[in-house]
């Protein structure tokens, strides 16, 4: 059995969709992080990062359990798990790697930013404006491929849909300004959005 902690936010989500959509049981700890439960000794344990996700998978790798944090690292360690969403053509490998890599690295770090500065006491009008600019920069490229190719990385569902859906997912529900004018990507996350196990990931 997997037990995953987690919040609903952006990286939350991830972890929570990858379980759902690969059909892996587990049991749902949500913590409240401005409690700070998530820099309790025992949750520091799992995590120094003293951040969600984790998930504790009592039946690991060789019947071992293993504990995972780093959201990217729980999509990938459940499609591993369930032989799901990773593209087996090894010509189509290149670019789900750099779909899951913008994902995980430009959009999620775009994100941190602009929620985290927008939160701050102090004002940080113009780093702002830098971190949404970009933001929109990346925005434009995913709208170009997402008008060319169904899904992320191509034709086909991987864990870099669930990657990208939960910045996407989140950003539209806390600043939906940041994602106007993007008609592609909106028709991309309607349609994640449709899918029952992405539903049921939802419900924080
Ligand atoms: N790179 C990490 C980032 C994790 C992260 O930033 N988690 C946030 C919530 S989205 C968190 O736990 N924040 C509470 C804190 O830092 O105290 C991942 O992808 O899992």
């Amino acid at each position: 059995m997997i037990d995953l902690y987690a919040a609903g936010t952006s990286n939350g989500m991830r972890a929570r969709i990858g379980l759902e959509e690969c059909g892996l049981a587990y049991n749902f700890h949500p913590l409240d992080l401005g409690k700070g439960e998530q820099k309790s000794p025992s949750f520091l344990a799992m995590n120094p990062n003293g951040q969600i996700p984790v998930i504790v998978d009592s039946d690991g790798p060789g019947g071992k359990p293993v504990t995972v944090s780093q959201s990217v690292a729980v999509l990938l360690y459940c499609a591993e798990k369930s032989g799901k969403f990773l593209p087996k053509d090894p010509a189509a490998r290149p670019a789900f790697w750099q779909a899951l890599a913008s994902a995980a690295s430009d959009m999620s770090a775009m994100v941190t930013a602009i929620f985290t500065l927008s939160r701050a006491k102090d004002q940080h009008g113009p780093a702002i404006d830098v971190f949404k600019s970009m933001w929109k920069n990346y925005m434009k490229v995913w709208d170009d491929r997402l008008g060319k190719q169904r899904y992320a990385a191509g034709g086909e569902v991987t864990v870099a849909d669930f990657a990208l859906y939960g910045v996407v997912a989140r950003v539209k529900a806390a600043q939906p300004a940041l994602m106007e004018g993007f008609a592609n990507v909106a028709r991309w996350a309607d349609a994640m959005a449709s899918r029952p196990a992405i539903q049921r990931a939802m419900k924080f």
